[in-house]
């Protein structure tokens, strides 16, 4: 029985009633990630590239208390301009949105939530949350790492910004038995840049090779997902000393101001993308369009195979 709070747009529950390939998007790229009007034009613009590479796009959040699999174009216009005051929505935050009949943008973690209620096992995003620098401290750690563990949805990223430890993000997910997948690399991707200094698992060089991993991970009955980091393409990766210093520089203001909790993600990402100016915005927007692709060519070869 589907979920009682769960709305499937038409479009996409006849895309799954056939068989055939979808992917899920999530709101707070559209929301916390990216200024208006860029934000819905991006989220826009990735639904089209899913739809041209084969998959029915389904972005994913929380409208009014409903979990929604699909939007419409005027709910993402309606999630672009309202901007940071819709609440960024992580696992602990559903019920009580649900319950209040409130809206929220939908993390990582959410968004693979309310795509694997509605059946939906792929997922393109930009970055994924992780291990924060400090954490062996702050214990800041996040419940993206912890979905993945749980959820089988595979997750298509330009791997984690180094705003993270990318070292203890990857001994993390070890930890928890999710395989890290590179796509046509053995590096991990850091967002901006095309390498880090960390290896992922496994190379893949197919969307064939990496759904029929995942399908097989499904049918072995192991419950969690997989994340596959796929680098930014090479004319629109940043140059690392730039990126690095920037985010060297958020990393310190966060600190400096006692910023905690919810808030360090959004804090450091819109520090970077202000000290970066709006070449980073370009290459944010860039690497989502990259993993949309993938991502769609990855979902309809898992419906194959
Ligand atoms: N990292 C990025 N871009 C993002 C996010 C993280 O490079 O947009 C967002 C995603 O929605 C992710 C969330 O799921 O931040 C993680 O937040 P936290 O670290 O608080 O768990
Ligand atoms: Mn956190």
């Amino acid at each position: 029985m589907l979920n009682k709070y769960l709305d499937i747009k038409p479009e996409v529950a006849e895309a799954l009633a056939a068989g055939k390939p979808v992917v899920a998007l999530e709101s707070t790229i559209i929301s916390h990630g990216m200024p208006y009007p860029q934000n819905v034009q991006t989220a826009l613009a990735v639904e089209q590239i899913v739809r041209e590479n084969g998959a029915v796009p389904a972005t994913i959040a929380v409208i009014g208390g409903r979990l929604k699999a699909g939007l419409t174009p005027e709910e993402i216009e309606y999630f672009g301009k309202k901007g940071l005051s819709i609440a960024k929505a992580s696992r602990r935050d559903l019920a009580v949105l649900c319950a209040r009949g409130e809206d929220g943008a939908t993390t990582v973690t959410t968004t693979m939530m309310i795509a694997h209620m509605a059946g939906i096992k792929v997922f393109a995003t930009g970055g994924i949350g992780g291990v924060h620098r400090g954490a062996e401290t702050t214990m800041d750690i996040s419940a993206d790492l912890e979905e993945l563990a749980q959820t089988p949805v595979m997750v298509v990223c330009a791997g984690a910004k180094s705003i993270l430890d990318l070292g203890l993000t990857l001994e993390y997910l070890e930890t928890h038995g999710v395989p890290v997948v590179g796509y046509e690399t053995k590096k991990l991707p850091a967002f901006f840049t095309r390498e880090s200094d960390f290896e992922v698992d496994y190379r893949m060089d197919s969307p064939e090779e990496i759904a029929k991993a995942f399908k097989v991970q499904n049918e072995l009955g192991l419950p969690g997902g997989m994340l596959v980091a796929n680098p930014i393409p090479v004319e629109y990766s940043m140059d690392a000393k730039v990126i690095n210093a920037a985010i060297d520089q958020a990393v310190k203001e966060a600190e400096e101001k006692g910023i905690h909790g919810k808030e360090t993600t959004p804090f450091l990402l819109a520090r970077v993308t202000e000290l970066t100016g709006g070449n980073s915005l370009e290459s944010n927007i860039q690497l989502v369009f990259n993993n949309a692709r993938l991502a769609a060519k990855t979902a309809a070869a898992y419906c194959q195979a």
